[in-house]
């Protein structure tokens, strides 16, 4: 019974989303705009452009088209410059052992993220060859909860999507996930991911019998 494995990347397999927020924060700063840590829950998982349209409504602003575009460049610039300095040792606990697990298994693995910068980070963090398919904010045009991008990823690793088991931090990943029909594990706080079909801290309390009971289903 083959299931396929689709891993969100901000998270979930790394802490980029601390670097997210810092980047956002200073960013909604310098155009007179705060925000809070709760506020920028609504922020994991979607794409840039929808991120800097939520700051921009919550600081009832708008802006020209030109200025729009500089702004996420700014913000991507400041992202980048934390994400250089990344290595293995950022690798989020228990991530490395489930790869391990699910690939002995022949299971394929695939990402799906809304980040347009998930290769970099994962060639920093070494993890890149670990995928057999990598779907990102390249390859789609709508954003989490639109399933789009984890039903690509499916596609990719050749699943049918109720055979595939997500892994997610945010929100709008788990909806997209239980759009897509597919198995949503959120990673992180049960109270906010009270929409996935399981909730786990972190990987470490995902235990060997839990996920042989979910191959078997
Ligand atoms: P970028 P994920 C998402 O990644 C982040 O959670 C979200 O906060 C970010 O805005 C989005 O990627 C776009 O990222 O600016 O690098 O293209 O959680 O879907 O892996
Ligand atoms: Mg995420």
């Amino acid at each position: 019974n083959t299931k396929g494995f689709i891993f969100d990347l901000d998270g979930v397999i790394v802490d980029t989303a601390k670097y997210h927020y810092l980047a956002w924060k200073a960013l909604a700063k310098s155009i007179g705009i705060d925000f809070t840590v709760h506020q920028n829950e609504q922020l994991k998982g979607i794409s840039r452009e929808s991120s800097l349209n939520k700051i921009l409504e919550w600081g009832n602003k708008t802006l020209p088209k030109d200025k729009f575009m500089e702004l996420m460049k700014e913000k991507n610039d400041q992202y980048l410059s934390y994400i250089s300095k990344m290595d293995e040792n950022e690798i989020l606990p228990g991530v490395t052992q489930i790869l391990d697990y699910i690939s002995k298994q022949k299971h394929p693995i695939a990402l799906g993220s809304a980040s347009k910068n998930s290769k970099i980070i994962l060639k920093k963090v070494n993890l890149i060859n670990r995928f057999n398919a990598i779907i990102d904010g390249n390859n789609v045009t709508k954003a989490k909860p639109d399933p789009e991008v984890f039903l690509k990823a499916a596609n990719a690793i050749s699943i049918p999507a109720n055979q595939c088991v997500v892994f997610e931090d945010s929100v709008a990943g788990i909806q997209a996930a239980n759009i897509a029909n597919m198995i949503s594990i959120g990673i992180g706080n049960a109270t906010i991911l009270n929409e996935a079909d399981f909730v786990f801290k972190d990987f470490t309390e995902i235990h060997q019998d839990f996920l042989e009971n979910l191959i078997k289903t």
